[in-house]
């Protein structure tokens, strides 16, 4: 059955935000149409070699197209919210704006508001235009904090009166990691990629990231926050940190795994300037703010946007050599999934290990260490491999999406999703409990979609897509979030 744990939302706050998330790049395909122009993923993915399987985003889940249906379902699943990007190259290229990408966002959101589904925007999520990239080095460069501060300036403008709840960036942790340390995300820099130097990149990306978030928070709330009357945040990604042993240097490597990702951007968005671990041990690689800069960052964002999955064991590292020198190294830490031949969580045969506890101490770690801010939960999930080439004959169970408003036992069977959801929204439970200020909690992700350098083979839906019809049916865990979320008689007198 999917509702064994009896949990519903009447276990959260009454004004508690359900929601599910997407991105574009990873959600619309239509690449070349309606005016669209390539962005740095476009040309990063257009060599196979660059993507686990090979495959191209070019159609996807076809989100572009299909929208309309694509409310319908997230409205018959009960979801609050839907978590979306904009593509920059859609709406906005060379100084001018697209009035048919302006178009289509401006239908999608209209369509989730009169379903009551509250759109939740992310302005950037990784896919910067080719032509920045050219022009000037993108992120490396400086000039990319006033194209990206036009680009949002128009976001605001076109659909504030309507969306309420900003996200500036996804992950800048992960977006400098992937495309600046580790070279398997867009633009593929790294120390020993053919460009890159993973000492000094990952740092000044950082840096620009950071000026362009703030001066984003700054215009929103000089120019449109009376008016439009919305909160803006930055989406920051964590892996929980656990101590390998209870020796101080193991505790304190822990803890500077947590600045390295986390603080790196929560530290200058609460206090204006980075953590006191990142200046002693990068040194002045790490670029300074001045006094203004500094003062635009201090508490610029009205709640902390949160992506957790995952967990690690971590030592202290004293003299890393089994890394490239620069961003990996610097942060003197070992990173472990197993301690006395024990997995840290429940394996998925992927990176991501199944520890709910790690979301209650990641939570935790914020409240204490950052004035005990409003966060909303922008992505968890889990994962389960499936077979390339799935298909329905595999599945006599399954049906037809059409039929997927009445429970059955016809779903696809991702138990182990559910147990994934279960397990993290019963931590989560308690985090709030205990006085963790949660406001908000969407599942990553809607519908399975492409999984950047890992392309098709990642499924982190709770839509099964079938990417030669394009048809989505609900698997177990979608089932089993409609009935978590129908559950509205919380009250007492109402259930009496
Ligand atoms: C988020 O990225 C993104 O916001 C979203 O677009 C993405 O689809 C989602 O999560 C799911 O991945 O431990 O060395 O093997 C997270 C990107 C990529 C982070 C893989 C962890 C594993 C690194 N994740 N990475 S490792």
């Amino acid at each position: 059955r999917a509702d064994q744990t009896g949990l519903s939302r009447c276990d959260f706050p009454e004004d508690f935000i359900f929601g599910a998330s997407a991105s574009a790049f990873q959600y619309e395909g239509a690449v070349d149409e309606g005016g669209r122009k390539p962005s740095i993923w476009d040309i990063f993915a257009a060599n196979p070699r660059n993507i686990a399987d090979g495959s191209s985003p070019n159609i996807t889940d076809d989100q572009y197209h299909h929208y309309t249906d694509d409310v319908l379902l997230l409205k018959n699943l009960g979801m609050d919210s839907y978590r979306f990007s904009i593509s920059w190259t859609r709406v906005f290229h060379d100084g001018r704006v697209n009035p048919e990408g302006i178009a289509y966002y401006n239908n999608l959101i209209d369509a989730l508001l009169e379903h009551g589904i509250k759109p939740f925007v992310t302005i950037y999520h990784w896919d910067l235009p080719q032509t920045l990239q050219d022009k000037f080095g993108g992120w490396l460069s400086r000039d990319i904090v006033d194209e990206y501060l036009r680009f949002a300036d128009f976001c605001f403008q076109a659909f504030g009166d309507r969306v309420k709840n900003w996200l500036t960036f996804n992950e800048p942790h992960q977006l400098v990691n992937g495309g600046y340390v580790q070279g398997y995300y867009a633009p593929g820099r790294c120390t020993g990629c053919p460009q890159g130097n993973s000492s000094t990149e990952p740092y000044i990306v950082g840096h620009h990231l950071l000026l362009a978030h703030a001066k984003a928070v700054k215009l929103y709330r000089r120019k449109y926050k009376v008016n439009q009357r919305g909160v803006i945040g930055m989406t920051l990604d964590s892996f929980w940190y656990e101590p390998y042993s209870s020796l101080p240097r193991d505790i304190a490597a822990a803890r500077r795994a947590l600045d390295f990702e986390l603080g790196w951007f929560l530290h200058p968005i609460t206090f204006g300037d980075y953590p006191q671990s990142m200046r002693l041990y990068v040194g002045d690689r790490l670029p300074a703010f001045t006094v203004e800069e500094s003062r635009d960052l201090r508490n610029s964002m009205d709640f902390v946007g949160l992506n957790h999955y995952t967990s690690r064991y971590t030592q202290d590292n004293p003299w890393p050599s089994n890394v490239r020198p620069g961003y990996e190294s610097d942060s003197h830490t070992h990173f472990l999934t197993q301690r006395n031949g024990n997995p840290i969580g429940g394996t998925t045969g992927t990176w991501l290990y199944v520890v709910p506890w790690g979301l209650y101490n990641v939570l935790n770690h914020v409240k204490e260490n950052y004035n005990n801010p409003p966060i909303i939960i922008t992505e968890n999930g889990g994962l389960v491999m499936l077979v390339t080439g799935f298909l329905k004959s595999n599945f006599p169970g399954l049906v037809d999406i059409a039929d997927s408003n009445t429970f059955s036992d016809k779903f696809i069977k991702d138990g182990a999703r559910v147990q994934f959801y279960e397990s993290y929204l019963t931590s989560l439970q308690q985090a709030i409990a205990d006085g963790v200020d949660v406001r908000g909690y969407y599942a990553w992700s809607f519908l399975d979609n492409w999984e950047w350098n890992n392309g098709y083979s990642q499924r982190f839906g709770l839509y099964y897509v079938d990417y030669t019809t394009l048809k989505r049916y609900p698997k177990h865990s979608a089932l089993w979030f409609k009935q978590f979320l129908s559950n509205t008689k919380c009250s007492v007198l109402e259930t009496m």
